[in-house]
């Protein structure tokens, strides 16, 4: 008998939208879409796994006021319902921002995006944000624009942003019972009067689930971030993942609190944690069922440039692109061969076999997920073959190409006989940088051993001895032998060398209990 107990069989977008599970190299993973959908996701780094491998987005800092107040946020830095405290962004006019985007979409072809998340809410700088767009429209029709709002005068807006063909709106939605957000906003400023508890979460949970509505009423794709605060809305998102649902949202995307102390912030100053990587993990799989999980959120800056994960944004600052000569006729020119040659790669790592797939699973008995054995402690099923957690280091293109130690993150992916998945990403400190710095390498390579806690495998294109023996000694695999392969293919081979090898048996007392 074979039965399989996957997380991703429940988790198929039912509304349209990309499955975080299985997006990768070996199937295409938006195939499921309408033509219309898939010809506005694809190349967009943040509504498309698949595609943040292949295609960078950028942000401009417009946007500095805010409307609200969030215990998560510091008004020093950016807002961080779409990025990461403790970092401030140098604020331009829409006419810096315009000639900024035009410079980093000539020097950087595969950036497809202009999004506008803050420093403050987009939408409570509407002459900056709108005119920004506007300009975009007329002189770079080529790239998708994108905003981020916390939705408190969002429905007042739709209509304005559809003018400016703006396809992807996101709403950072955090719950939708107004008790629970009155933990997490202390105030909202309304019609000329700054409103406090749970009335003031009642209005901006009513806007915010209007602005939905009327967006999806007009074919806007609309993705919801929720911060996941531990013991204040955790147990709550779910709920808020389904109504999302219901309502035609694409995409939800739970992102863990970060609250430092020296951040300054509410949450931070009174100790408030944030989510371990297996609490979110576990959440995002319980949202799942119900809901398109993005996984792949780095939350990057307000003027974030580049591939998701990095940031080219000190190449493009005001006094460099002060004396570049855009053309940008010629640019587009050379950004169309470029996203061309960039479609034909993914199609050809989609043409791949996934070997996991490919041949008979080695037991060919009853397999369950990770994630089912971790939220059932007493699973019904007898397991042969457990799931692996395997950590990759990439550049991008979908290929295992970075070096271990010159990686600033790991993806994650979770390997089972039936099915690769993309579970999450994990940063680390630059373990080598090649200069003088190796007095804390040792350091940080066991922060890095620590950050990869739970992973079996590390996949990279290279690695030197000495961390290879301390991941050993970690009991993870290091492993430079799929350098410049898909990931998934590589992952899957690498499951299946496992299996093969005998080493993915269930242990003994977990089968008896079983
Ligand atoms: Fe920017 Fe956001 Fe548009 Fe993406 S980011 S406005 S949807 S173009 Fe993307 Fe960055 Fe996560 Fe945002 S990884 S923080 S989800
Ligand atoms: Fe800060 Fe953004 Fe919240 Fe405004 S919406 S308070 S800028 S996190």
């Amino acid at each position: 008998m074979t039965l399989k107990v996957l997380e991703q069989e429940s988790a198929m977008p039912a509304g349209g939208g990309c499955s975080s599970s299985g997006c990768g190299g070996s199937s295409d993973a938006l195939a499921h879409l309408p033509e219309h959908i898939r010809e506005k996701v694809h190349n967009h780094p943040c509504y498309s796994e698949e595609a943040h491998h292949h295609y960078a987005r950028m942000h401009v800092a417009v946007a500095p006021a805010c409307n609200i107040q969030c215990h998560y946020c510091n008004r020093k830095y950016d807002c961080a319902n779409e990025s990461r405290p403790g970092v401030v962004s140098e604020l331009l006019t829409p006419e810096q921002a315009v000639k900024k985007v035009l410079a980093v979409a000539a020097n950087i072809p595969q950036m497809t995006v202009l999004g506008i998340a803050g420093p403050g809410d987009p939408l409570a700088n509407p002459e900056r944000t709108l005119a920004t767009f506007a300009a975009l429209t007329e002189q770079a029709p080529d790239i998708k624009l994108c905003v981020s709002t916390n939705g408190l005068v969002l429905p007042s807006v739709v209509d304005e942003l559809c003018r400016h063909n703006i396809d992807h709106v996101t709403i950072t939605i955090n719950c939708i019972d107004p008790a629970v957000g009155a933990k997490i906003y202390p105030w909202i400023f309304w019609n000329n009067r700054r409103l406090t508890g749970v009335k003031a979460a009642e209005i901006l949970i009513e806007q915010q689930l209007k602005g939905l509505e009327m967006l999806v009423e007009r074919g806007v794709l609309v993705k919801v971030n929720s911060v996941m605060i531990p013991g204040v809305n955790d147990q709550h998102l779910e709920q808020v993942s389904k109504l999302v649902k219901a309502k035609g949202a694409f995409l939800h995307n739970v992102m863990p609190l970060i609250a430092e102390a020296e951040h300054g912030t509410f949450y931070g100053v009174m100790g408030q944690r944030g989510p371990t990587h297996d609490e979110l993990s576990a959440l995002q799989d319980k949202c799942a069922g119900d809901m398109a999980m993005m996984r792949h959120c780095r939350q990057c800056r307000a003027d974030a440039v580049g591939m998701l994960g990095e940031d080219r944004g000190a190449e493009f600052t005001l006094d460099k692109i002060e004396h570049m000569d855009i053309d940008y006729a010629a640019a587009m020119q050379r950004r169309k061969a470029v996203h061309e040659a960039i479609e034909a790669k993914r199609a050809e790592q989609r043409a791949e076999p996934h070997r996991a797939q490919a041949t008979p699973t080695p037991t060919g008995e009853v397999f369950i997920s990770l994630d089912a054995i971790r939220r059932s402690r007493k699973p019904t099923l007898r397991t042969r073959t457990r799931p692996v957690l395997m950590a990759v280091a990439t550049q991008g293109q979908g290929v295992i190409n970075q070096h271990f130690g010159h990686a600033r993150e790991f993806l994650v992916y979770e390997a089972t006989p039936e099915d690769v998945r993309f579970i999450g990403h994990r940063r680390v400190d630059q373990y080598c940088t090649g200069g003088d710095t190796c007095g804390d390498a040792e350091t940080a390579l066991a922060r890095t051993i620590r950050t990869l806690d739970g992973c079996e495998v590390v996949l990279c294109s290279k690695i030197g001895i000495e961390p290879w023996e301390q991941l050993e000694a970690a009991g993870i695999a290091p492993n430079g032998e799929h350098a410049m392969e898909p990931i998934e293919g590589a992952v899957a081979a690498v499951y299946r060398e496992l299996a093969d090898g005998g080493r993915l048996a269930q242990p003994a007392a977990e089968a008896a209990s079983a």
